[in-house]
């Protein structure tokens, strides 16, 4: 297949919807084909806001204010903006478990966290291509194994935060619904079938801005 320029590929979805073990399955499906992909995710814990954010997470006895630790989840994106253009504009594609709506999600369902002021932060980065949304009933969430120790991982933030994730697949242009309850293969070949379709289609068209 001839591509352009990479595409931005986000993977969204509630704990336990299998999205780690997507993005790493379509990683190898897509280099298997020969088109160029790079794993990403977010929060990247690698980088210097990246351990002070997974401090946070493990330590729940960490009070950091929610805006800044809202802004510092933010800035974990934006110290990756220039590699991720390079990496796209070089053809390469990239899979990205988690992006902003992660972001503007566990924020905005706090007390006194405005949604509009949880998006500003975001704006500007690159907007992907397609945001792939994997879905799951509560019933099929509250019936696969455990949540981690982790600070976010309880049953009602978890379903908060879907109903935000809804709200953006509702809106957003590049947003598609994918549920996530079937097998891993089947659920790994409706991904693929829609991140192909998208490289396809976009060709050499520029790189957009996020903005709301
Ligand atoms: P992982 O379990 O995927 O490592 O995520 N989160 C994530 C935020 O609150 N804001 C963000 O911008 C992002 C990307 C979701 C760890 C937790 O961090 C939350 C779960």
């Amino acid at each position: 297949m001839s591509i352009g320029r990479g595409a931005l590929i986000v993977i969204e979805g509630v704990d336990r919807s299998g999205k780690t073990t997507q993005c790493r399955k379509l990683v190898k499906s897509l280099n298997d084909r020969n088109i160029r992909t790079e794993l990403m995710n977010f929060p990247d814990r690698s980088t210097l806001t990246g351990e002070l954010i997974s401090h946070y997470l493990k330590d729940k006895t960490c009070t950091l204010n929610d805006k800044a630790i809202h802004l510092l989840f933010s800035a974990n994106r934006w110290e990756n903006h220039d590699k991720m253009k390079e990496l796209l504009e070089n053809g390469c594609s990239l899979i990205v478990d988690r992006y902003s709506y992660s972001g503007v999600a566990f924020s905005s369902i706090k007390k006194n966290m405005d949604l509009r002021w949880c998006l500003q932060p975001e704006v500007g980065l690159i907007k992907p291509d397609l945001v792939l949304l994997m879905t799951l009933s509560d019933e099929v969430m509250l019936n696969r194994p455990g949540f981690g120790n982790e600070r976010y991982e309880n049953v009602e933030m978890q379903k908060s935060v879907k109903e935000v994730f809804q709200t953006f697949a509702d809106n957003e242009d590049n947003w598609k619904v994918i549920n996530a309850a079937g097998t891993i293969e089947a659920v790994h070949q409706k991904l693929l079938r829609e991140i192909i379709s998208k490289i396809e289609e976009i060709g050499d068209s520029p790189l957009e801005k996020l903005e709301f």
